[in-house]
This record gives structure tokens, sequence and C-alpha cells, in this order.
């Protein structure tokens, strides 16, 4: 998340989509940034409170990968890719035991590309989607969905939320917020590596216990 470099946004552009240079950019607000590009976006009436607060874009070169997470607000997401084709993999929430998630996180370090599947045995009882989306297409992730975005080509997307569908989702998204990431953000800083390590063995507890309960 942290910043790489500081330039004019036009430069941004040209060097990551003509120039291919490996920089990114995720969750640009450009209600904040650049509110004027508001007025280009129809918000598609679909019985959806849209946030126009909160409209996230998303830059990246060929090959970036946005890697497995579920949005920590809980919400409903509208991901439409204006650049670029982008592969997506796609889980629901029940398989987050088997995708390892780590605990006060909403992130897996499951390598996708080249399970380990002796390191991550649950892994291969996952069951999830893969999509490639093109320019012009839009993506409808519910609350809770694990995703991982690849960029096929240098691309930009567009992400419109609305709150989540439930009391508890609201609850959760909350509570991810406000309570799990600055506990995370703290142990962070305190204990670095040795939280990280302490999420993986939670992690694989979890996902061990799991498989026992399945087959009993
Ligand atoms: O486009 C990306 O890189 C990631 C999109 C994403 O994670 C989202 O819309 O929530």
């Amino acid at each position: 998340m942290r910043n790489v470099d500081t330039m004019p946004f036009s430069r941004f552009l040209r060097q990551v989509l003509g120039q291919g240079r490996d920089l990114r950019m995720f969750l640009y607000n450009i209600s904040r940034q650049v509110p004027e590009l508001l007025d280009d976006i129809e918000f598609p009436q679909v019985g959806q409170r849209f946030s126009r607060r909160f409209v996230f874009t998303f830059f990246g070169c060929a090959g970036s990968t946005t890697p497995l997470h579920y949005d920590i607000d809980m919400g409903q997401v509208f991901h439409t890719v204006i650049r670029g084709r982008r592969r997506v993999r796609l889980f629901a929430p029940d398989q987050s035991r088997a995708l390892y998630r780590h605990p006060f996180t909403v992130r897996s370090y499951v390598d996708l590309d080249d399970p380990d599947f002796a390191s991550w045995p649950a892994l291969a009882r996952a069951r999830g989607y893969e999509v490639v989306l093109e320019p012009g297409q839009t993506l409808y992730m519910p609350p809770g969905w694990w995703h991982e975005y690849h960029y096929l080509d240098a691309g930009i997307g567009v992400s419109l939320r609305a709150p989540g569908a439930t009391v508890f989702q609201h609850l959760q998204g909350l509570s991810n917020l406000l309570v799990l990431s600055p506990i995370d953000r703290v142990a962070n800083r305190v204990a670095g590596r040795r939280w990280f390590a302490w999420k993986s063995r939670r992690a694989r507890r979890r996902a061990e216990a799991h498989d026992q309960e399945k087959t009993g």
C-alpha cells in the first residue's frame, strides 16, 4: 500500500498504459481526487443505494495482480472494466477456511497459480469461479466474496459500491473496520513477522479443523 513515486496523473497514465511501467494504483477515489469525473458516470438503476463518496478506480500494467481478498466494509461491488482485459477469480464466503484466511484480516496468502497442496491441503477442496472481463463488462461481487484480479493487459477499472444487503453484513463491515483492522495494524507494528507467523498458524489450524468436521 506504500507510495513508490509521485507524479502528475497524466504522466502516470502515459507510463502505465503507454510504456508498460510497473506501477499500480488501487482504490483511487475519484470522488475525492477528480470529482468532476463523477459527471461521466451513470449510476445504474438496479435498486441499489450507490455511494457517490467512494467511487474507486484501479490502474495497473499488464501482469499486475490484486491479491486474493474480500472487501473490508462488506459492501456490494459492481466492478466495470474501462480498458484492458482482466482475469478474476471468485470464491464464496464459505470458502474462507479452505483459502486459509488470516485472522484479523480479509486476506489470503495462498498461491492460486502454483498451489502448494502439501502446505495448504484444504486448498484442494476450495471451489470458485474464474472469468475474463472485457472492457465494458461489469462484474457484481456480493458482500464477503473473495476476489483476485490479474491484469491481462494494462488497464483501468472502476468500482461502484452499495452497502451490504443485511444488518449482519453492516455489523461485520463495522467490526472489520473499527475492531479487527486496528488490532491487526497495531500488532503488525509491534510484532511484525511474529504476528504474521501466528496468523498463518491459526489459519492452518482452522482449515484442519474444518476438514476434520467435513470428513467426520
Ligand atoms: O481492479 C482491481 O485491481 C481490484 C478490484 C477490486 O478489488 C474491487 O473492486 O474491490
